[in-house]
């Protein structure tokens, strides 16, 4: 958040005091996670098939605060208030793991000229009940959708706030939409703590090219905000990395929109425009608002520029894309959380449960909408939960979206799934009594897969690959099925045999007549 050129020029005008930044992810703060995920010591293994339960979304979030030693001391209003800010969020996002901050008071921003910064410490992905797979989960979610401490020997975020600038530290009123006297302490904290609660797109241009992951400046990509990120048109940014980043580069820079489904249903009905000028501003663009959309309204804590004065409110689109992202909301409104298998074999009807966590649940009739590629399913029923089978065709990473509604209100729960295919290589025509190799694949890498053949007249077998004899003639049908995770798919291949004829065995006795 910073503050516009007006606004600077009054403040310059005034004699006031410096202009200042309120920014949040820098190139260089990037370089302090990385070196912070690297000292982390009790890092996430591998995951287990196991899906959590959902939180109660009523208990809200507990937030476990430390002011670094190694910083300066906070006066005591500064830390009073940075309590109240994270009371404020709990009362909006829940988590049954208390989300730890360290936190410094500092007048040397790692940042330079600015207020305060707020960053996750670590990212992790494909961890127990992630609903986005290949996602990187800011840790503060993760821990809250997989209902335990990912990382026990690390905080979730840290925060920096400057020690040297005339705050204001007032607590109330709740709901503040004037300026303060002073910076407002809990507006900024508010701000802060929602980019360290994982609004933060990790998307990054250099040199007009746009990266996911792997570029100078960012590696931990896609976040789940990357991957609601949409053009005007409706099409997922990240699907302009190829074949040319260069389109992704340009988005990035004009047209980038948050289309996750209960943003759009905070946002009458459309997508929510992010802050994209037109030169790539690190730590700025993708990751907040749009200035000129949201300045004047109830969205504008997440906007870039400090000049409407201070929201102690993330308003309702900020809290729709807390809730795309995954984090159950607290604050009295409905949640939905679907559960199944992050991993499918194609052609295998697999099942998928959404439950209705919402304390305004009465046993009113409930839709349950879900939309998968190429299907759309429409239940309507009595009940908090809803089961349906599902079954993909072709390979590749599918999105889930499932919608509840009572008519009045409504949430989403959005799923990314991998379906993967096998395949069977080998010879499709032969002579019997000789041996033949055949070998399975899947279009998944990185995943074990196991298999089990199948073959007319041949016992079952597990290996990679496989040799098979006929002694006699005919269409022989093999079969492999492949499975990764419990996920099964199968593949048939069939190879024809023939008789073999020893022509140089008879030859010469026929010639000899
Ligand atoms: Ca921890
Ligand atoms: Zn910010």
């Amino acid at each position: 958040m910073y503050k516009s050129s007006l606004w600077r020029h009054l403040r310059r005008a005034l004699g006031a005091i410096q202009d200042k930044e309120i920014c949040c992810w820098t190139t260089a703060l990037r370089g302090f996670a990385a070196i912070l995920f690297l000292l982390a010591t009790g890092g996430w293994s591998a995951p287990v098939a196991v899906v959590a339960a959902p939180s109660t979304p009523a208990d809200g979030a507990t937030f476990d605060i430390t002011w670094s030693t190694n910083c300066e001391t906070p006066p005591p209003e500064a830390v009073t208030a940075l309590d109240y800010a994270t009371s404020l969020w709990g009362t909006w996002i829940s988590s049954t793991v208390p989300v730890e901050v360290s936190t410094c008071w500092t007048p040397n921003l790692s940042v330079g000229d600015a207020l305060g910064t707020g960053m996750p410490t670590k990212y992790v992905s494909n961890f127990p009940g992630t609903p986005l797979v290949d996602t990187m989960y800011p840790i503060a979610l993760a821990n809250a959708l997989s209902r335990s401490d990912l990382n026990p020997a690390g905080v979730d975020m840290v925060l920096e706030f400057k020690s040297d600038i005339t705050w204001s530290f007032a607590l109330t009123p709740t709901h503040r939409l004037a300026p303060a006297d002073g910076e407002d302490f809990v507006t900024i904290a508010l701000h802060e703590l929602a980019h360290g609660l994982g609004f933060v797109g990790n998307m990054v241009v250099e040199y007009n090219i746009g990266f996911c992951g792997n570029s100078l400046s960012s590696f931990y990509c896609p976040t789940p905000y990357d991957r609601f990120v949409v053009d005007g048109n409706g099409v997922a940014l990240l699907d302009y990395l190829t074949p040319d980043p260069r389109e992704l580069g340009a988005r990035l820079k004009s047209d980038a929109n948050f289309g996750g489904p209960n943003t759009i249903a905070a946002n009458e009905e459309t997508t929510a425009k992010l802050y994209t000028p037109a030169i790539w501003y690190p730590g700025s663009s993708l990751s907040h608002l749009d200035q000129g959309t949201f300045e004047a309204g109830l969205n504008n804590l997440m906007t870039p520029y400090y000049d409407f004065g201070a929201t102690r409110h993330p308003g309702p689109v900020t809290l729709g894309i807390m809730q795309d992202m995954g984090w159950l909301r607290a604050d009295g409104g409905p949640n939905v959380v679907t559960s199944g298998p992050r991993i499918v074999g194609v052609g295998s009807a697999t099942p998928f449960t959404g439950t209705l966590l919402w304390d305004g649940y009465t046993g009113q009739p409930i839709t349950y909408t879900w939309t998968a590629e190429g299907q759309t399913l429409v239940r309507p029923g009595l009940a908090k939960s809803d089961t349906v089978t599902l079954t993909w065709d072709t390979p590749g990473e599918k999105v889930l979206t499932l919608t509840a509604t009572d008519a009045d209100t409504q949430a989403s729960a959005t799923r990314a799934i991998l379906a993967f295919a096998a395949s069977v290589t080998g010879p499709t025509a032969g002579k019997t009594n000789h041996a033949y190799t055949f070998t399975a694949d899947v279009t998944l890498g990185g995943y074990p897969a196991t298999y089990t053949w199948e073959a007319t007249g041949q016992a079952p077998t597990t290996l990679d690959s496989v040799t098979f004899t006929w002694p006699v003639s005919g269409t022989q049908t093999i079969t492999v099925t492949a499975v990764i995770e419990g996920a099964p798919t199968q593949a048939v291949h069939t190879i024809t045999i023939e008789e073999t004829v020893y022509h140089f065995i008879y030859l010469p006795l026929i010639q000899r007549q």
